[in-house]
């Protein structure tokens, strides 16, 4: 994946035509699009096969199963092109270890603390066991909010240089650039992007602002 803009798209439009034309719009500005259920589920899985032809493609499918069925559903992802697939950490070791075996040359990237209000519940209070359990099963990268850019330090302070996506830029509050600055490898933005008049523009203008502390 490439590191150039540090930005991700999350791309939860849910209608196809649009959702390609905001992808074909900022494929140029951005590293990676990720895509969630919403998309997945309005389109079909095919839109993993047809962004990957633009851009890397992150499946957040947040994978919280059984090692065999985790293993399904991100061979399957990989299999239509998926570079990386998203799964929850708390399922522990073995379905963690499942996930990293079925990626292959594909990174699985887990959860630590999710970035809405919520996220303080239950994966706040065991974000930094999660992020050591990554560690030790191979993913290649861990989701830290940037709602609380403090907590994405702490996740980097574990994790050494594996890769930190931060998702919760824009309409949950967080910045592109305290995220980065706190230690997140990329940004992720969604609503702020594909919800804007102009979604180039507004890729760009976090594009701007995330190079401002590189
Ligand atoms: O903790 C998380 N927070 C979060 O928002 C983990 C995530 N994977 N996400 C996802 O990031 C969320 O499902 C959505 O796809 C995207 C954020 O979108 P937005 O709030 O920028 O529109």
């Amino acid at each position: 994946m490439k590191m150039d803009s540090r930005l991700v798209l999350a791309l939860d439009e849910t209608d196809g035509k649009k959702a390609l034309a905001v992808a074909e719009s900022v494929g140029d500005i951005v590293d990676a699009i990720k895509i969630n259920w919403p998309l997945v589920l309005s389109e079909g899985p095919q839109m993993i096969t047809k962004l990957s032809e633009m851009t890397d493609v992150i499946c957040d499918f947040k994978v919280a199963d059984i090692p065999n069925t985790a293993r399904l559903i991100v061979e399957n992802a990989v299999s239509r092109g998926a570079s990386a697939v998203i799964v929850h950490a708390f399922t522990g070791d073995d379905s963690l270890k499942a996930a990293v075996e079925a990626a292959g040359d594909a990174e699985i990237y887990a959860v630590t603390e999710m970035s809405h209000p919520g996220g303080k519940m239950f994966t706040a209070k065991h974000a930094e066991e999660m992020a050591r359990l990554g560690v030790e099963c191979g993913v290649k990268g861990f989701i830290a909010p940037a709602t609380r850019p403090e907590r994405i330090a702490d996740i980097r302070r574990i994790i050494g240089d594996l890769k930190i996506l931060s998702p919760g830029v824009g309409v949950q509050g967080g910045k592109a650039f305290d995220a980065i600055r706190a230690g997140a490898t990329y940004a992720i933005v969604g609503r702020a992007i594909y919800g804007s008049a102009d979604p180039r523009s507004a890729a760009q203008s976090f594009a701007d602002d995330i190079r401002t502390v590189l």
